[in-house]
């Protein structure tokens, strides 16, 4: 992990150019339109702690950090994180301070099924998503809720987890009591949290829970299971629940931009993307896996010596059955990768076997975590080509943000965001895009997976070193709070002005 040397490296690196901060002013493109909403967001894991509150299950984080705790950065754990299942009130009321209109929430599948299956439904744990629900709804601040976050139970990993077929049934179970139970007061449901993430990192590489590395096999066949699982979500709601609920359920895809290197790659970022973003987004919005995809991926099996190809194949009647299972475009954007084609695959997490390899362009400005460069005009492109490829969709960005490492005037954070939010307002205002929300990650400082608490991507800290965790605005804070109490986008603090 690149990290910033000192302080004094941080914020050399953080200036915006006279003229960047002067197009702000007057400028009818900021303001932020009646329907573009902001928020912020978290995810059970990250922050809840409780991990073995009442009667709550083991998930697969529990078994990864207390097992094997050299697979985190700084062996830290969840176990308490930022104490959300205590401290909620308090995210809320910083939520409500910041003038956010929504707080995206995830929900921990086995707080509320402790045996994975809905044979017995915990009271407590949907008490705890009901208190927090409820303290959202009361504060005026819509609740955007993710089923899945990464954090299913051990005891259905025991059975293969994701890659089981039986896990679409045991999640649809898990989705109905959701829906049950919260579906009057939660207006937004997201199935699945970054498919690609949790199939190439849990079941491909194995370096997040379940910490399983069965190559392409496994990240594959995780997909394609939860694809169904996803798709199963969506007409269980279709069926049972829309005509009275009359919420929006769809998927979050996570969607880095691949630029093309030089004027010649443009088939190299095309080939990226459709590996990446278009993994999920091709079935849902047109239908099966991506051509390009199941080209490739046919023929780096054979070549690998595979009797057939590792991506396995929809019927039919799967291909109509998740087609158009999507009520909004949930996209998760953080950094943007050059691309070229190379003979043979340096693999690195997203783009496996795709022939693709990946680099930086060195003028880009790093943050708090290596992967992660400032590159707004990256969201741009992102912003229109889900536009053109997917006939304007309705998207709601449901994470963006930036890493730091422990900076509490954290101009970085506020440049990052500024930009970023400026490329959207772009894309909406010349080019039609329709970007109905955007939601900063994170707001507290949580456990960052395998990253551990190493670097923070909160808009709050995280007093770590006191048991009662208590939150400190960073300076991007009260910069989210002026951008929302006026509604329009303003322009970076000036560093010396802050002190
Ligand atoms: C999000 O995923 C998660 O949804 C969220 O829970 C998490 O807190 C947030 O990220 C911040 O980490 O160049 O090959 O090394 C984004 C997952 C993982 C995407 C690391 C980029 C690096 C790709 N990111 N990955 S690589």
């Amino acid at each position: 992990m690149r990290k910033c040397l000192t302080y004094v490296l941080c914020l050399s690196v953080v200036t915006l150019s006279y003229s960047e901060v002067q197009a702000t002013k007057n400028d009818s493109y900021f303001v932020i339109p009646e329907g573009l909403k902001i928020g912020v967001g978290t995810s059970s894991y990250q922050v809840e702690g409780g991990w073995n509150a009442s009667d709550k299950g083991e998930n697969v984080w529990d078994r990864l950090v207390h097992s094997k705790p050299w697979m985190i950065l700084d062996e830290t754990d969840g176990d308490l994180a930022a104490d959300s299942y205590n401290k909620y009130k308090e995210d809320v009321h910083w939520v409500k301070r910041m003038k956010f209109d929504h707080y995206r929430i995830s929900l921990s599948w086995a707080r509320i099924l402790p045996t994975g299956l809905s044979n017995s439904v915990s009271r407590e744990g949907l008490r705890y998503y009901h208190n927090l629900i409820d303290e959202l709804l009361a504060n005026n601040i819509e609740p955007l809720v993710t089923i899945y976050h990464w954090d299913h139970p051990q005891v259905l990993e025991d059975m293969g987890g994701w890659t089981n077929h039986m896990m679409v049934k045991f999640y649809l179970e898990y989705a109905n009591v959701v829906f049950r139970e919260f579906g009057d007061k939660v207006k937004v449901f997201t199935t699945l949290n970054e498919l690609q993430l949790f199939c190439l990192s849990g079941y491909g590489i194995g370096e997040i829970a379940p910490g399983k590395p069965l190559n392409i096999t496994g990240a594959y066949l995780c997909g394609h299971n939860a694809l169904k699982a996803h798709a199963e979500a969506y007409h269980l709601y279709n069926r049972e629940y829309r005509s009275k609920q009359n919420g929006r359920v769809g998927i979050v895809s996570h969607c880095a931009s691949y630029l093309p290197k030089t004027p010649n790659d443009t088939l190299a970022a095309e080939i990226a993307f459709e590996f990446s973003c278009g993994w999920i987004s091709h079935p849902i919005y047109i239908g099966d896996y991506p051509k390009l995809m199941k080209d490739k991926v046919a023929q780096f099996s054979k070549d690998a010596g595979f009797t057939e190809s590792q991506l396995p194949v929809f019927s039919p009647a799967e291909i109509a059955r998740i087609k158009g299972t999507s009520d909004y475009f949930g996209m998760n954007h953080y950094t943007s990768f050059l691309v070229e084609q190379v003979p043979d695959s340096e693999s690195n997490l997203l783009l496996r076997d795709s022939g693709i390899k990946q680099s930086y362009d060195p003028s880009w400005e790093i943050t708090g975590m290596d992967w992660l460069n400032i590159v707004p005009h990256g969201f741009g492109y992102m912003l229109r080509k889900i536009k053109a490829k997917y006939n304007n969709p309705p998207v709601y960005v449901t994470e963006n943000g930036s890493a730091d490492n422990q900076i509490m005037d954290d101009h970085q954070r506020i440049k990052y965001h500024f930009l970023y939010l400026r490329e959207l307002l772009s894309a909406v205002y010349r080019d039609n895009c329709n970007v109905q929300k955007y939601t900063a990650w994170s707001l507290v400082d949580c456990f960052e997976w395998s990253t551990g608490y190493a670097a923070g991507f909160g808009l709050l800290a995280l007093n770590m070193s006191s048991p009662a965790r208590e939150r400190i605005p960073k300076l991007s804070a009260s910069w989210f709070e002026t951008v929302m109490g006026t509604r329009k986008l303003q322009p970076p603090f000036n560093s010396t002005l802050q002190k």
